[in-house]
């Protein structure tokens, strides 16, 4: 049986008394769990940041790489071994910043892996600086007059580059997190969940009050997820309520289907013939 206590570890934990990266680790814990699926068959997969420590606190397989790049590690991981669970850790600052590029080219190639955005807004492990998704006039400590930049719009960007599974979560809704990790971890192809994290020390303004005054969970009634004129019209709507849950799915291409020596199986389950590979450089001379 696998329950919470199999992905515990001790590993000594920094992060701020109340910081919303808790919530999201509780969350990823729980949807492990409650599939069932055994540490040995989970990659985490981060870059650099508050939000990329995530993979220390769990006990399962991970690789902390550098700022912005996760992505592409999670994509040679699926090369070599597209039977694990692979979940990726990154901030905004992370994720929309300095791996802007890489996010482009998962959305491409719909990689089978389960992005985690931890959306603090804001540059936490620095410090404080406005990061893509800090509003307009955020101030600081880090820019006490506010930021001059506009700030871009995740959901909007995914629809428009035709992700198959956009979502958006919340720290402080946990039970309802895990369902949507769930969800992404199910969905075949690329899922990008984007979390409303409070960062309780560098953001004084996306508090916990101001989430839990704006939130309203999406109601699948109402709302079709495979609608995508109504995913595009909820992804800009203005902050005045913000919606969580499953904002678009529908079915596509994953990244494994596309490449067809995959189509045998993971290749770490394959035999290596070094004779094969010898007998084409003889022939090349
Ligand atoms: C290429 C590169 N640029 C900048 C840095 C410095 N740096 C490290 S973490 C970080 C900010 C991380 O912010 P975010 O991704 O939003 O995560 P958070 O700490 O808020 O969870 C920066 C700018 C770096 N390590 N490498």
């Amino acid at each position: 049986m696998v329950d919470l206590n199999a992905y515990h570890n001790d590993f000594e934990n920094k992060w701020c008394p109340g910081c919303g990266n808790f919530g999201v680790l509780n969350a990823v814990k729980k949807a492990l769990a409650e599939q069932e699926i055994p540490p040995e068959n989970v990659l985490l997969v981060s870059g650099i940041g508050q939000a990329a420590k995530t993979p220390h606190f769990l006990n399962c397989n991970f690789f902390h790489g550098l700022h912005g790049r996760a992505l592409p590690v999670a994509a040679g991981a699926l090369l070599a071994n597209h039977d694990l669970n692979i979940l990726v850790h990154m901030g905004d600052g992370d994720c929309y910043g300095e791996g802007g590029n890489h996010l482009l080219a998962a959305l491409r190639r719909n990689l089978d892996v389960t992005l985690l955005v931890h959306d603090n807004r804001v540059y936490g492990l620095t410090k404080g600086q406005a990061s893509p998704t800090s509003r307009y006039g955020f101030a600081s400590s880090a820019q006490p007059f506010g930021s001059f930049s506009d700030a871009m719009n995740p959901m909007a960007l995914a629809l428009s580059q035709g992700a198959g599974f956009i979502a958006r979560g919340y720290c402080g809704e946990v039970d309802h997190l895990a369902g949507l990790i769930r969800a992404g971890m199910a969905y075949p192809g690329f899922a990008m969940i984007d979390i409303m994290q409070v960062c309780v020390t560098y953001n004084p303004v996306n508090t916990y009050s101001y989430y839990n005054e704006r939130i309203l969970m999406i109601d699948e009634k109402e709302h079709r997820a495979d609608d995508w004129q109504a995913a595009i019209h909820m992804a800009l709507q203005p902050e005045e309520t913000i919606p969580i849950g499953i904002m678009y799915q529908k079915e596509t291409r994953p990244f494994t289907s596309r490449i067809r020596t995959l189509s045998d199986g993971p290749l770490i389950a394959r035999t290596r013939d070094p004779s094969a590979v010898q007998a084409v450089l003889d022939e090349l001379g």
